[in-house]
């Protein structure tokens, strides 16, 4: 039985009735507070760049004061929306590249997937043979460090995709060379005074998203499975219904990994057990939050106690004793929050500081100290639980996780002897894609966002696409989403069409794909080259869709840009800051198709968004004739 969204409501709807009790502030009041939003920053008309201004554009005032009219203005905002996005997402990946430069045999951080590691090195063209494991991880970690910020060329991922696309990306003049530079470019092309061609800038957000995507996100993920392993399939639980009643309850919060993994570590420790029994606990339980969540648990099956519009909901069933957070998505709200109980809120991380939080600093020089510190502060907290405060909702879903690019290809070499005979390809896939069995896919992503009705959207389209056979791959919060409503687990196969159903059983797969975080949105695109090569076809071609139908962040922006210029049309549910103009938001709406193949589909009406897509997909069987 599915946990529906009305279900989860009412579980908020309980734990607010606390947050009345303690004085607590919520996302909910907020929102209200917040509504109706300013319009000319919502359509994107208002432009903030320079103190001649702020200028906002109406029919009156048609040009801000430097002359800029409104498709400069909201093609510029939306090029510095993407920069911010993918500026975050590859300085993630810088910081595991750091990581990896510490990784020592005996130390915290190792090589979990030798491998792997090899495979890249094989692939830079970095000698290997005969080289100690570790030697060869720091040469590598230095030579993605360059890749940030190198002087001449494109970026070295980027001869993962298909020939044809590589090409299109050159012709297009969008392949993006540093990491850095792209997002230096970018906030160079929209100071004050230069392009306010939206052509312009839009080709830049393709080539900034392109440098998170094809860059900085795929040396997070490939650098993450080799210091912490590559996911493979795993069972976990998601939901509140997680958290432990008679344990210490630290919940982990952010993205990176270098966190997380060891704060997984250090909870196991028997030293930081007995002091958890001592002071009159269980045990120690880890639980997640958002895309950290996703890593552990596609990684350990640490449990999912939610997704981005439940990090509140964690602090107000007055069970946790910590929420400890590195970077992005952390509502600056849980340090007032966690002020109104028990809970210590542990910031790590100097790009993240926050008041009224506990500061741990934590690095990866020092990490297994830092951590076993962070550990120590949470389990001592216990005894300051208020007990009349606790309420645990009762909700919880079994999942299934973990489907990396490599553990999809091992999944499918187990059923391919029922369909193709060469094992370790994307073969079997495109098989089913082609006969039918499986109609397409929909790569569905992204966050929550009050303007839609928390994970209404992801569930429903989600439920609506498996019941077309088209399967579905997905990271983030729409992972998370999925995971509490029960679509992880294999059972789900019964909601799907007859065709989808006999994949599901026959390769022992839960019909919604757990592929991580939204880093991890770079397996999606190594998924799509692959199938590309496999298959023969270009990846426009391919009945693939992307999907982001609560989409709130600068990141999700990034995304979108590089899912679009790889060739793979993306379906929003909230529309991007740039309705005030036309032709801005007629480029993303369509005249990128001319450059890329693909382009963005806004469409506010769920249900018909789900329509699109099936049609988006089934257009593409046509032209295949298939
Ligand atoms: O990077 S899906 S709310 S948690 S931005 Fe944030 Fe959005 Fe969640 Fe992870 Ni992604
Ligand atoms: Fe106004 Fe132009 Fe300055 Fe923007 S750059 S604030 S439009 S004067």
């Amino acid at each position: 039985k599915l946990t529906t969204v009305e279900e989860n409501e009412a579980a908020t709807a309980r734990l607010l009735e606390t947050g009345a009790l303690v004085g607590a502030d919520s996302w909910q009041q907020r929102v209200k507070n917040q509504t109706p939003h300013c319009k000319f920053g919502e359509e994107g008309a208002c432009c903030r760049i320079c103190s001649m201004g702020p200028c906002r554009i109406t029919p009156k005032a048609p040009r801000g004061i430097c002359g800029c009219d409104v498709h400069g203005i909201s093609g510029r905002n939306f090029l510095r929306f993407t920069a911010g996005g993918s500026a975050t997402h590859s300085d993630h990946g810088r910081e595991i590249c750091h990581t990896l430069h510490t990784v020592k045999p005996d130390g915290d951080y190792q090589v979990k997937d030798p491998e792997k590691l090899i495979r890249i090195a094989k692939e830079w063209g970095v000698e290997t043979e005969g080289k100690d494991i570790y030697d060869l991880a720091h040469e590598v970690s230095e030579l993605a460090l360059l890749e940030y910020g190198k002087p001449f060329g494109v970026q070295r991922w980027l001869s993962r995709a298909p020939k044809k696309t590589q090409e299109i990306w050159h012709r297009e003049g969008i392949e993006p060379r540093a990491i850095d530079r792209e997002v230096s470019t970018a906030m160079h092309m929209t100071h004050m005074g230069c392009s306010s061609l939206p052509e312009a800038l839009i080709r830049q957000a393709l080539r900034c998203g392109l440098s998170d995507g094809w860059g900085g996100s795929m040396c997070g993920t490939e650098f993450s499975d080799v210091m912490f392993g590559t996911p493979m399939p795993i069972d976990t639980e998601a939901n509140l219904g997680v958290m432990e009643k008679d344990m210490v309850n630290i919940i982990v919060h952010g993205h990176d990994p270098s966190l997380s993994e060891m704060i997984v570590k250090y909870a196991e420790d028997p030293e930081m057990l007995a002091l958890a029994k001592s002071v009159g606990a269980k045990g120690i339980n880890i639980a997640g939050v958002c895309c950290t969540s996703n890593e552990v648990a596609m990684r350990h099956g640490i449990p999912m106690a939610g997704n981005f519009l439940q990090q509140e909901n964690v602090v107000l069933t007055g069970a946790c004793e910590a929420i400890v957070v590195d970077v992005q998505c952390i509502f600056p709200a849980l340090g007032p929050l966690s002020k109104c109980f028990h809970t210590k809120f542990i910031t790590t991380s100097d790009i993240a500081r926050m008041p009224d939080s506990d500061f741990i600093h934590f690095d990866c020089e020092n990490a297994g100290e830092n951590a076993k510190q962070i550990v120590k502060t949470a389990v001592e907290n216990f005894v300051n639980r208020k007990q009349d405060l606790v309420h645990i909702p009762d909700i919880k879903q079994k999942a299934t996780v973990g489907y990396s690019f490599e553990a999809i290809v091992k999944t499918l070499d187990t059923v391919t002897n029922s369909f193709v005979d060469v094992v370790g390809t994307t073969k079997p896939l495109v098989e089913c894609v082609r006969s039918g069995v499986v109609r397409g896919a929909v790569a569905m992503v992204g966050c929550n966002n009050p303007k839609v009705r928390p994970d209404s959207a992801h569930v429903e389209l989600m439920k609506k696409l498996l019941k077309e056979d088209i399967i579905l791959v997905v990271s983030g919060c729409s992972a998370q989403a999925a995971a509490k409503a029960g679509l992880m687990d294999k059972r789900a196969k019964d909601l799907c069409g007859d065709g989808l159903k006999r994949v599901c059983e026959l390769a022992d797969i839960p019909p919604v794909l757990h592929m991580g975080s939204c880093v991890d949105i770079s397996r999606m695109m190594i998924l799509v080259a692959e199938l590309a090569k496999d298959s023969g076809w270009d990846i426009t071609q391919l009945p693939v869709v992307g999907c982001a139908p609560e989409w709130m962040s600068e990141k999700a922006v990034s995304i979108g840009n590089y899912v679009v210029a790889t060739g793979i049309d993306t379906f929003l549910g909230v529309h991007p800051m740039v309705k005030a103009s036309n032709v801005v938001d007629g480029l993303l709406q369509g005249g990128i198709r001319d450059w890329v193949g693909a382009n963005y589909h806004v469409q506010l009406d769920i249900d018909k968004l789900g329509d699109e897509m099936i049609e988006a997909i089934e257009a593409k069987r046509d032209a295949l004739g298939i």
